[in-house]
């Protein structure tokens, strides 16, 4: 150990006194290099995406974009190209749980041999507003109100509500909000959007419009809310810690990444605007073309360094890709790097090693705080003949980044198109696009939601604003909320559905899915080892939970581990349950911890296993047989029906409410 100053340090456990029970002495230097130190190590945190977890990986190439883009990293099928990935909430402060219901950050950094090429994108393809102006509104609205600082990192409160009822162009984004997409059941189980439109540039200076998807290889799937509430009390870090786990046992994180595409020519051809950052193209109209995937596959070495000081930005572009004019992709090519000169400490924040390009970079630009490159050299400017004119300009053929030549004209006015004025058509499209049970999941948000909010009149403006959509889902709402059944309305009368929206048609998989083999003293050890082997082969996770740790013998002497305890875990951490019971030293308390899992599993739909040492404590529960449950099965059938009920995920058509089937 040394100072900062690479002295040898001696003592680290005493300061500096006068005597030993004397007072500290203002000379001991090391104590008071450690202690300023340690009273500056914080930074603000991000005025939205506080919350966040980033991991390392690549990106590989499948086909050749050439003939849309001239960007080198989209040229050679088989190219890999470094990223780093940083996911977040948005609302809460960096404290905050995981599982609340809001929008997840998307961001990803590829470090290209052209530069550092950033799509900052969210986990649904749409946005709240149509102009960055509003961004500072919106975001006011959604965090804790500022009298009293409440709610934290939730929409569920009277500010949001109200300025949503105030700003309709806010209903197509509310759907998504309201729907499973704000819950996901893991960041490795959502799907990544760049939201704007933007422009790909060939080398022949041929333009198309492109909008980026990221497709989760395990598919999109969800948490149900009850479930993650109860987690964000049971495990606030539910989210990291699955990413960071997964990384750590080598089960790497996929995601293909998708193009849709529209020539420039035919910008004008659809019933939306392409420009509105409200609208997504749906999917069945534009199709996703897959040309690459991202693999994350090393986790950080430190979370501040990298996490927290790695800066994004959507105007951090390469050569053949270039902006749109969405008005609010427009407004945030301003505020990323202004907000990291405040949150990072000024303008050389480009220079910490996880911001800092892979190839080299070189300008006129100088000094600021923490500066860290030694200039040499005697000019420092543009043109100059003393250094030769260096650093020199590149012509675009050498590489140097030339914006896309589009025409423009018109009168400076502070006023939106009309074309972006329809802000229920695609919410409804959203709404038709839903099964029976995420419809019910979005009338039951946004009952809690508006339910949490205290004015009448804004649940009442709510409830009309919504019948604008669907007037089924505004009366479910009104009915829930107290507030009058809306009337005089003109509800949008969009047919189509566009399926490629809907969660229920998702690649399942029982990969990396979680189970808890729940178990006491005297089970039947060939029974269990059968089950438990054919999740491992299916590779699932499988933690086993008692009442203490240490090891549980079986009937036939199998011993087993203990993972957990009913003390440091609970259902909702898991996707599924084996129920395999057993005697413990206080059976009415093993018995109750047992039932609760049992119920909470069954309440959210997942799969239970019942072995036959297990049935006594699944009869005791509220849980019947049916959909998603196991049991009374003999053991060469039983493991295969357990894993191909934990790869279905939920079972919706179990008659839990009465709502279902
Ligand atoms: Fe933003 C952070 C995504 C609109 C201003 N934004 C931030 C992050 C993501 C997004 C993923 C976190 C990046 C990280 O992990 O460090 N933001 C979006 C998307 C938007 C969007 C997909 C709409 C399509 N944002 C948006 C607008 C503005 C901002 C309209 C302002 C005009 N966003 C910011 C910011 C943040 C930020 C204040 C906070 C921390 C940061 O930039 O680095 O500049």
């Amino acid at each position: 150990m040394t100072t900062n100053q690479g002295l040898k340090v001696a003592e680290d456990e005493h300061s500096l006194k006068a005597g030993s029970r004397g007072p500290t002495l203002m000379e001991d230097f090391h104590f008071r290099e450690k202690m300023t130190h340690f009273d500056h190590e914080r930074i603000p945190e991000r005025v939205v995406h506080a919350r966040g977890f980033a991991a390392h990986g690549e990106f590989e190439l499948y086909e050749s974009m050439k003939d849309y883009t001239k960007a080198a990293f989209l040229q050679q099928p088989g190219l890999k190209t470094p990223v780093f990935t940083r996911f977040s909430t948005v609302a809460g402060s960096r404290g905050s749980a995981e599982t609340v219901r809001d929008v997840r950050g998307f961001a990803v950094k590829f470090y290209t041999e052209e530069g550092n090429y950033d799509l900052v994108g969210n986990n649904m393809p749409v946005f709240f507003i149509q102009d960055a102006i509003k961004f500072p509104d919106l975001v006011h609205a959604v965090k804790p109100e500022p009298h009293n600082e409440m709610p934290q990192a939730a929409s569920a409160h009277d500010t949001f509500w109200d300025f949503v009822a105030n700003n309709q162009e806010s209903a197509h984004m509310i759907m998504w909000h309201m729907s499973d997409r704000a819950i996901p059941r893991s960041f490795r189980m959502m799907e990544g959007f760049g939201v704007h439109t933007f422009r790909f540039v060939n080398a022949e200076g041929k333009a198309h419009f492109v909008k980026f998807h990221w497709k989760p290889k395990l598919g999109v799937h969800s948490l149900v809310w009850d479930e993650a509430q109860k987690i964000s009390g049971k495990d606030p870090d539910f989210h990291r810690r699955d990413l960071w786990e997964s990384i750590e046992k080598g089960d790497f994180v996929e995601f293909e990444l998708g193009v849709q595409l529209i020539d420039e020519n035919d910008e004008f051809m659809f019933d939306f605007d392409i420009l509105d950052p409200t609208k997504i193209w749906p999917e069945e109209q534009v199709p996703v073309k897959i040309i690459g995937k991202m693999t994350l596959n090393r986790n950080v070495d430190n979370v501040f360094a990298e996490t927290e000081q790695v800066a994004f930005h959507p105007g951090h572009v390469v050569p053949g890709i270039d902006f749109s004019n969405d008005p609010l992709l427009q407004g945030r090519l301003f505020s990323y790097t202004d907000t990291q000169l405040i949150r990072l400490g000024g303008p050389n924040f480009h220079e910490l090693p996880i911001n800092r390009p892979v190839c080299p970079f070189h300008n006129n630009q100088r000094d600021g705080y923490g500066r860290q490159t030694i200039n040499v050299g005697q000019v420092s400017y543009h043109k100059n003949s003393l250094a030769d004119n260096t650093p020199s300009t590149s012509s675009e053929e050498e590489g140097g980044y030339v914006h896309y030549e589009e025409k423009v004209e018109g009168r400076k006015i502070q006023a939106r198109s009309d074309s972006f004025k329809d802000h229920f058509s695609q919410a409804k499209l959203f709404w038709n696009s839903m099964s029976k049970t995420e419809k019910k999941h979005i009338v039951d948000a946004f009952s809690f939601e508006v339910g949490k909010v205290k004015s009448k009149n804004i649940r009442q403006q709510v409830v009309d604003m919504f019948a604008n959509v669907d007037v089924g889902l505004a009366t479910a709402v009104a009915e829930a909320v107290g507030a009058e059944f809306p009337t005089d309305v003109e509800e949008s009368q969009v047919t189509e559905t566009s399926p490629a929206l809907s969660q229920m048609e998702t690649v399942k998989l029982p990969d990396t899915r979680k189970v808890a083999v729940l178990i006491g003293k005297g089970f039947d050890g060939d029974e269990v080892e059968s089950v438990v082997n054919a999740c491992v082969a299916a590779g699932m996770t499988v933690d086993v939970v008692s009442d203490k740790f240490g090891v549980v013998y079986g009937e036939n002497d199998l011993a087993v581990e203990v993972d957990e305890t009913f003390l440091t875990v609970h259902s909702t951490l898991y996707d599924a349950i084996y129920v395999v019971g057993g005697e413990a030293d206080n059976m009415k308390k093993f018995t109750m911890d047992m039932v609760e899992f049992i119920n909470e599993t069954y309440k959210h739909y997942k799969p239970i296993g019942v072995a036959s040492t297990g049935k006594t404590f699944f009869d005791a529960s509220a849980a019947a047989e049916g959909p998603g449950v196991i049991a009374d099965l003999d053991p060469s059938s039983f493991g295969k029906a357990f894993v191909d009920a934990v790869t279905a995920h939920r079972h919706w058509d179990r008659k839990v409410f009465g709502w279902e089937g």
